[in-house]
C-alpha cells in the first residue's frame, strides 16, 4: 500500500513534469461546499421575498442551479422499440438543437440496464494495470490534481439512424405513441459537449507502458462491466479520461464521476464510470465488440473493431418535427461531423439533389465535434425535397444511403426485390446486419405544399411497411 501511495506521488511530479509545470504549481481551491448554503440563508443574500408561489416564480432550485424558463419544453424522449427493454436509452432533441453544445440535461444517453449509477468520487478509483511497468490506481481527486484539456467532441451510438429504428418508431406510432418523430427517434443518438479530463496519454506514459502492448482495455464500474478493446494507439492519440462535461461535472447518465471519451470513435468504446484500464497485447472478445456493434460484410466476415464514425450531416430544421407555416424566406440548419477530424464543407440542396449550394459553417469548426452549418433558402411554396451532405477535412464524403448499402454489399437491385416483400422476421435480422451499425448516409426531408416535413428515404425504402 505504501509503495503505491510513494509511486503515486512520483507519479504525479512526473506528470508535472512532463506537463512543464514545476511540482506544487498546481493550486488547490479550498472549496467552500454548497451544501454549507441553507436555502433560508440564500434567500434572504438574493434579496427574494416570493418564490415558487405560483409557476412563473422561480424556486429557490432555480436560482441556486438555474432551471429554464416554464416556456420551453424540449425533451429528451425513451427509444423505440423493444431496445428501451433493454436499458435506459434516451434520445436528444435534435430538431431543437442550437449551435453546436447539446446541454447536459438533454444528452443522449446509452445504458444497457436501467440501474442509473450515483457513484461516491470519494470512493471511486481508476486502477491502470497490466502490461505497464508501474501499475497505478488514481483517486478522484488525484486525477483532478493532474494537467487536464477541455475538448468539444460528439458522441454518436454505433446503431444511430439505422433503418431498424424507423421500423421501431412505425410501431411504436401504430401503438399510439405520439411523440415520436425521424429527426429525434432515428437520428437522435449523437449530442456534442466540451470535456474536461486528463489525457490518456499523459497517465500511460507515466505508468510506463511496456513493449509488446497494442491495446488497452477499459472497464466501467456498472453492473453489466461494460467493457471495451480500443487500440493502444488510440490512447496514446487523444483520448481524454473526462470527470467534466459542459462546464460542471459529468452528469449520472453520462458516466459520474469518470468515463473515457474516444474522440470520433463509435459510442460504445467511451466507457461510462471507468474504474480499471488494461494495456494488452490484442483486442479481447468483449460481447459488445463482437456479437453486437459490428457490421456483416460481402464476404459473410463480421468487421470487428471498426470504430471510426464517418462524415455524416443532417438537416435540423426544417426537418419531421416542424411544420413550416408558409412560403418565404427560412434558414435551414443542421450539424455535421466526422470521425477523422474536422468538417471542410457542407452543401445543402432544394432541389433533390440536383443542385447544391455551400452552406456556411459555424466558426471555429472543433475536430470531431458536430459543426453548426446555416443557408438561407427562399421556399416558393411548391413540394420539394432538401437534404445536406458534408465533407471531412481528408476529402471523405458522406455517402447516399445506397452507396453506403453498397459498401456492405448490397445493390440497388436487391433493395427493390427484396424490400417490399421481405417478410418481419428476416427483415428483423436483415437490419441487424445491413444498415444497424455505421449509418452515416444522406437523410432527405420531403417538403409539402402544407408545409409538412415528412422523411424521405427510410419510407421509400421500407414503403412505410411495418
Ligand atoms: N459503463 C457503461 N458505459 C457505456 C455504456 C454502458 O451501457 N455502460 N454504453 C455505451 C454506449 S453503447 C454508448 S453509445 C455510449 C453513450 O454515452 P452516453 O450515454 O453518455 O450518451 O456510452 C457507452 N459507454
Ligand atoms: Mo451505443
Amino acid at each position: 500500500m505504501n509503495s503505491k501511495v510513494s509511486d503515486r506521488r512520483a507519479f504525479l511530479k512526473g506528470s508535472a513534469a512532463l506537463a512543464g509545470l514545476a511540482v506544487g504549481a498546481i493550486p488547490f481551491a479550498k472549496g467552500e461546499a454548497l451544501a454549507n448554503v441553507t436555502p433560508g440563508e440564500s434567500t434572504v443574500k438574493l434579496g427574494v421575498t416570493k418564490l415558487g408561489v405560483t409557476p412563473d416564480e422561480p424556486t429557490i432550485q432555480d436560482l441556486l442551479y438555474g432551471g429554464r424558463s416554464s416556456y420551453e419544453t424540449s425533451v429528451r424522449i425513451a427509444t423505440s422499440g423493444a431496445l428501451a427493454d433493454w436499458g435506459l436509452r434516451t434520445l436528444t432533441p435534435l430538431q431543437d438543437s442550437i449551435g453546436i453544445i447539446t446541454p447536459a440535461s438533454l444528452h443522449f444517453t446509452v445504458h444497457d440496464e436501467f440501474n442509473l449509477n450515483n457513484i461516491d468520487p470519494r470512493t471511486h478509483t481508476l486502477t491502470i494495470h497490466g502490461m505497464v511497468d508501474r501499475p497505478l490506481i488514481f483517486t478522484m481527486e488525484e486525477l483532478k490534481r493532474l494537467p487536464s484539456v477541455s475538448r468539444v467532441h460528439f458522441l454518436e451510438c454505433t446503431g444511430n439512424s439505422g433503418m431498424g429504428h424507423y421500423r421501431n418508431m412505425l410501431q411504436d406510432r401504430a401503438k399510439g405513441r405520439t411523440d415520436v418523430t425521424v429527426i429525434q427517434t432515428v437520428h437522435g443518438r449523437t449530442s456534442t459537449s466540451e470535456w474536461t479530463g486528463v489525457p490518456l496519454s499523459l497517465l500511460l506514459k507515466g505508468v510506463g507502458v511496456q513493449k509488446g502492448a497494442s491495446w488497452i482495455v477499459a472497464e466501467g464500474d456498472d453492473n453489466v462491466h461494460h467493457a471495451k478493446s480500443i487500440p493502444l494507439a488510440k490512447a496514446m492519440d487523444d483520448m481524454i479520461v473526462a470527470y467534466g462535461q459542459n462546464g460542471e461535472a459529468l452528469r449520472r447518465e453520462q458516466g459520474y464521476p469518470l468515463r473515457l471519451v474516444v474522440p470520433g470513435f463509435q459510442g460504445v468504446c467511451n466507457v461510462k464510470f471507468v474504474k480499471s484500464i488494461k494495456v494488452v497485447d490484442k483486442p479481447y472478445y468483449m460481447q459488445r465488440e463482437i456479437s453486437a456493434y459490428t457490421n456483416l460484410k460481402p464476404d459473410g466476415k463480421a468487421s470487428w473493431y471498426e470504430s471510426q464514425v464517418g462524415p455524416k450531416s443532417l438537416i435540423t430544421f426544417p426537418s419531421d418535427a416542424h411544420k413550416l407555416p408558409g412560403r418565404g424566406f427560412y434558414e435551414i440548419s443542421g450539424i455535421a461531423w466526422a470521425g477523422r477530424g474536422a468538417i471542410s464543407r457542407v452543401e445543402v440542396s432544394t432541389d433533390d439533389g440536383r443542385t447544391w449550394k455551400d452552406a456556411s459553417l459555424q466558426q471555429p469548426v472543433f475536430r470531431k465535434a458536430w459543426t453548426r452549418f446555416r443557408l438561407g433558402w427562399n421556399w416558393d411554396g411548391a413540394e420539394t425535397v432538401i437534404m445536406s451532405r458534408c465533407t471531412d477535412e481528408y476529402g471523405d464524403i458522406q455517402p447516399t444511403y445506397m452507396e453506403l448499402a453498397k459498401m456492405w454489399g448490397l445493390d440497388e437491385k436487391s433493395y427493390d426485390e427484396r424490400m417490399p416483400a421481405i417478410p418481419a422476421t428476416e427483415m428483423a435480422q436483415w437490419l441487424t446486419t445491413v444498415g444497424a451499425v455505421l449509418n452515416n448516409q444522406i437523410q432527405p426531408w420531403r417538403v409539402s405544399q402544407d408545409g409538412s416535413v415528412q422523411d424521405a428515404l427510410f419510407s421509400t425504402l421500407l414503403h412505410d411497411k411495418i
